[in-house]
């Protein structure tokens, strides 16, 4: 089964909606409104079987000017266009409006129909046929059919379906690697079923219960039930027109605009960058925060366009813009929008988005480069931009997701690729960060070591969370993985918390030396009953700055060792109390406080600290007011290791 979407187009009351029911018996204008007012107001849909497992769905639009919004909302899925120029009147400002807006979403093919063929003269209608052939020349539509029909007398529908038919089986069949994509474009509810909503859909595939999230709102629902030109189905693909019955959700929740997609595969968004061109007519430049209607999908909603290399775009040119939207949407890089004018209601341009999750742009020689790979570069120059863009923090494949025009499998194959020819680094499952953001990273993490080896020379190094905050609070997975590849390739060395340069090596000078020995020499003496650190300085007359730096020196070489805070026992005098304890402990299985005061001849001010050092060191467990020996423990091993 293939099934292509077509759009009607064209002025108001040149026989569009009578086109449609005539080809395919169906009326596709529902409302009452517009059976008693006799135009089209909102969008209508209608099929078309075309033999050979082909179906064409028909999306009839309003021509009234004051619709053209609803007109948007219908084209943005279409695969052609069937542009309706009536034979009495030719061509007229809808006509026009509706191919300009067919060409600014790149609407790939289509053709003209001269509808009343039966109100116009042969000769009549040979001057409209090159009237209409002439103003097609240089647009989509150059040189496609121009078939003249009677919708009253039936005249010349089998010549259109034959057309409609050849167009619609030379239509691409579109991948199913996308990610699914439903924009909205009506919302109501059958009593017994609930919410339905129904729209064409833009990319990927959509199955019976799946769960889904509707957009910008983030709403979840289920997948009741899914019919295609009124057919029940079990999936739905891109570029079919589909009903979707949803649980879980009130009607009230949705509007037209809404996207339908899986959960949370996509970020509501602000901002776009994009590419714009001005219409040819346009009736004045694009100003800089010129205040438009931003069409995409089947939504609307207001902009500012910031233009990011010009001063203005003139009618016919095109350039690059920053559009800052007043309401959230969804969408991804490639999707084509249309913009029309404040006041009076126009079109007046459109273009590509680049970006969809973009920084508020400043104008720079660099965003546009940046810009111009989003637009021409091949896709993984394009998936490179955007890794490298987010420096070294990375992007997960989800960001990638969100944020880029490619498929799950196309991406995974591109990350793939990058990853063996070194252009990213995999830091985590799923985690990628650009090989050059890393290599800068490294610099600014050398550069910080760097200083910090220069004021702290004492210092065995800088704590990894020191560092992680200087280099900009990275994600600690990302810092981690990053450091551990630094000091794989020999740059830093990291050991335990503390990060160095390789080359770093705590140096004392003689004068330091000389403290330093003496420090060492209290506490070597004062054995398992020490004095505190300030005690020591003060004897020694040290000063504190200094000799607190030369205490952490023996403290990271191990020759003392912290046993609380503001305790400190020489590393000697610890292992022989140590020896002792366990010693006693083979032998009598138990030691309390004051077996450990007469053993070692301390007071209870170090009786204490030290048994629960021995605890936190797993040598001796606590049972009621005594130690034994922690099973497993080994006395000597402990003691070698330390
Ligand atoms: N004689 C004749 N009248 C036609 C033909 N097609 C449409 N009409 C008449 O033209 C009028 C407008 O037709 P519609 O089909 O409603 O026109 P439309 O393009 O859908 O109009 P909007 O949707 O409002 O833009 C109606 O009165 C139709 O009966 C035709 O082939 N021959
Ligand atoms: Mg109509």
């Amino acid at each position: 089964m293939r099934h292509v979407v077509a759009g009607t187009a064209g002025h108001i009351d040149h026989g569009k909606s009578a086109l449609v029911q005539a080809l395919t018996g169906i009326d596709p204008d529902r409302l009452k409104e517009e059976k008693e007012r006799g135009i089209t107001i909102d969008i209508g849909f209608a099929h078309l079987d075309l033999g050979g497992g082909l179906t064409l769905g028909i999306v009839d639009v309003p021509g009234h000017e004051r619709f053209v919004k609803n007109m948007l909302a219908g084209v943005g899925g279409i695969d052609l266009v069937m542009l309706v120029v009536a034979a009495d009147e030719g061509i007229m400002p809808q006509t026009r409006e509706h191919l300009a807006i067919c060409q600014l979403l790149r609407v790939k093919s289509g053709l003209v129909i001269l509808t009343k063929a039966d109100l116009a003269e042969p000769d009549w209608l040979e001057l409209v046929r090159e009237d209409v052939r002439g103003y097609l020349r240089g647009t989509f539509l150059d040189g496609s059919p121009i078939v003249a029909v009677s919708a009253k007398t039936g005249a010349g529908l089998d010549l259109l379906q034959g057309h409609l038919a050849t167009l619609a089986r030379a239509v691409p069949a579109r991948g199913t690697d996308a990610t699914f994509r439903l924009p909205i474009d009506r919302v109501f509810t059958i009593r017994g079923f609930g919410t339905v909503v129904t729209g064409t859909v833009a990319g990927g595939q959509i199955t019976l219960d799946e769960r889904v999230e509707i957009y910008p709102r983030q709403l979840q629902a289920k997948v009741r039930g899914l019919q295609t030109h009124g057919r029940p189905v079990s999936a739905a693909v891109a570029g079919q027109r589909v009903a979707v019955n949803l649980q879980g959700i009130e009607r009230a929740a949705i509007e037209r605009g809404d996207v339908l997609s899986l959960p949370g595969l996509l970020r509501p968004t602000f901002m776009l960058d994009a590419t714009c061109e001005l219409l040819a007519d346009a009736p004045a430049p694009l100003k800089p925060r010129q205040r438009v209607r931003f069409h995409i999908g089947t939504s609307e909603v207001m902009a500012r366009v910031h233009l990011l290399d010009a001063e203005q775009i003139e009618p016919g040119h095109r350039g690059y813009v920053q559009l800052r939207l007043e309401a959230p949407i969804v969408a991804l890089p490639r999707e084509r929008y249309v913009i029309r004018s404040y006041s009076p209601m126009v079109t007046i341009g459109g273009g590509e988005l680049l970006d969809v999750a973009p920084a508020k742009a400043r104008r720079s020689q660099s965003l546009v480069a940046r810009l111009a790979v989003l637009e021409g570069g091949t896709p993984d120059a394009v998936i490179e931009e955007h890794i490298m863009r987010v420096g070294p923090g990375g992007a997960r494949t989800a960001d990638l997701r969100a944020r880029t025009a490619f498929g799950p499998e196309t991406l995974r194959g591109l990350l793939a690729d990058l990853t063996a020819r070194g252009r990213v680094l995999v830091v985590d499952r799923e985690w990628y960060v650009h090989a050059e953001a890393a290599e800068r990273l490294r610099e600014a993490a050398t550069a910080a070591l760097v200083a910090f080896h220069r004021r702290e020379p004492l210092k065995p190094g800088m704590s990894k969370e020191e560092l992680r905050t200087r280099l900009g609070g990275l994600d600690e997975r990302v810092f981690l993985h990053l450091l551990d590849r630094f000091a794989a390739e020999g740059t830093l060395a990291v050991e335990k918390d503390k990060v160095r340069l390789t080359s770093h090596q705590v140096r004392l000078d003689a004068r330091q030396q000389a403290s330093l020995e003496r420090l060492e020499s209290e506490f070597r003496d004062a054995g398992v009953a020490p004095p505190s650190l300030e005690e020591v300085f003060a004897k020694l007359h040290m000063t504190r700055a200094e000799h607190q730096a030369l205490a952490q020196v023996l403290v990271d070489e191990r020759r003392l060792v912290r046993i609380r805070e503001g305790l400190y026992l020489h590393a000697e005098a610890l292992h022989s109390a140590q020896a002792r304890v366990v010693a006693f402990l083979r032998e009598r299985k138990s030691i309390t406080p004051q077996e450990i005061k007469d053993l070692l001849g301390i007071s209870r001010k170090y009786a204490i600290p030290l048994l629960e050092y021995l605890d936190a060191q797993r040598i001796t467990v606590r049972v009621g007011d005594k130690r034994v020996l922690r099973e497993g423990a080994s006395g000597g091993r402990r003691l070698a290791a330390d």
